[in-house]
């Protein structure tokens, strides 16, 4: 049997050309012999409404990309992410794609597994907790997709620019997940294996209640060559970097 990808985290923009070349070879080459590609979040770098696939030929060319999978009989499941939470169905159609809520649980070779993008199990990050819970609310996400797309696009470019300056070096524990949050996940899925992306720390972690898989971010732009993919066949979980 085909094995499962999953990734995550590769906000991908036009300001990144070589990342995109290394995600194209990813869905072109890599994900020829799977069965399925899971993308767990943060895919775009920013996504302000589904009405950009007719703006911006960037959003439209990495859809027509995504799309070649299911065309070639390779399911693509797309979760939202922190950043592309307005991905809908008009973008799932385009890249022939079914959403996935967050967290959501599937059955692998046997193996119950907890799938989530891991910003909801930083707990204790406070300011972003309440950004996520206000920006979640529906009524306020139409009143946000009904405005101009201009707009919208001024206001990502302040909060990427604000969220930016924000970032510290060494990353803060701030921005990791807590006990709590993935004890009370292991808890309520009934799992005991869970694969997450958001932190940008790849790591396999073995935890009070299961085992615990992060997914790396995705950069060849910045004079760095970060990425890989997590595996799931009859083997188990394993962790590959890009070929
Ligand atoms: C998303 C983040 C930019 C982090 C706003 C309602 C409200 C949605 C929105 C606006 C911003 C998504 C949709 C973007 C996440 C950033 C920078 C940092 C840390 C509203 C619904 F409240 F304003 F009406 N947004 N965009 N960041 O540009 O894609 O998560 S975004
Ligand atoms: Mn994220």
């Amino acid at each position: 049997p085909r094995p499962l990808l999953f990734i995550s985290d590769l906000h991908l923009s036009a300001a990144i050309p070589h990342t995109v070349a290394a995600f194209e070879r990813f869905i072109t080459v890599t994900a020829d012999s799977a069965d399925s590609v899971f993308v767990l979040g943060d895919l775009f770098e920013y996504w302000i409404g589904d009405d950009m696939l007719a703006a911006d030929p960037f959003a439209a060319r990495i859809a027509a990309l995504l799309h070649t999978l299911s065309e070639r009989g390779i399911a693509l499941y797309v979760m939202h992410g922190n950043r592309d939470f307005l991905l809908g169905k008009r973008f799932m159609k385009a890249a022939g794609a079914i959403w996935l809520p967050d967290p959501f649980v599937m059955t692998a070779f046997g193996t119950r597994i907890v799938l989530a993008h891991g910003d909801a199990l930083c707990t204790a990050d406070r300011k972003y907790q309440t950004f996520r819970r206000i920006a979640r609310l529906r009524a306020l996400q139409l009143l946000f997709l009904a405005s101009p797309l201009k707009w919208r696009r001024a206001l990502a470019e302040r909060m990427r620019v604000s969220s930016e300056e924000g970032r510290t070096r060494p990353p803060s524990p701030l921005y990791d997940v807590t006990n709590d949050g993935v004890e009370a996940l292991f808890r309520s899925s009934k799992t005991s294996t869970m694969i997450h992306g958001h932190t940008h720390r790849p790591a396999h972690h073995y935890e009070t209640s299961g085992t615990r898989w992060v997914l790396p971010d995705w950069d060849f732009d910045h004079g760095t060559h970060r990425g890989g993919y997590l595996r799931v066949d009859a083997e188990g979980i394993r962790a590959l970097p890009l070929d």
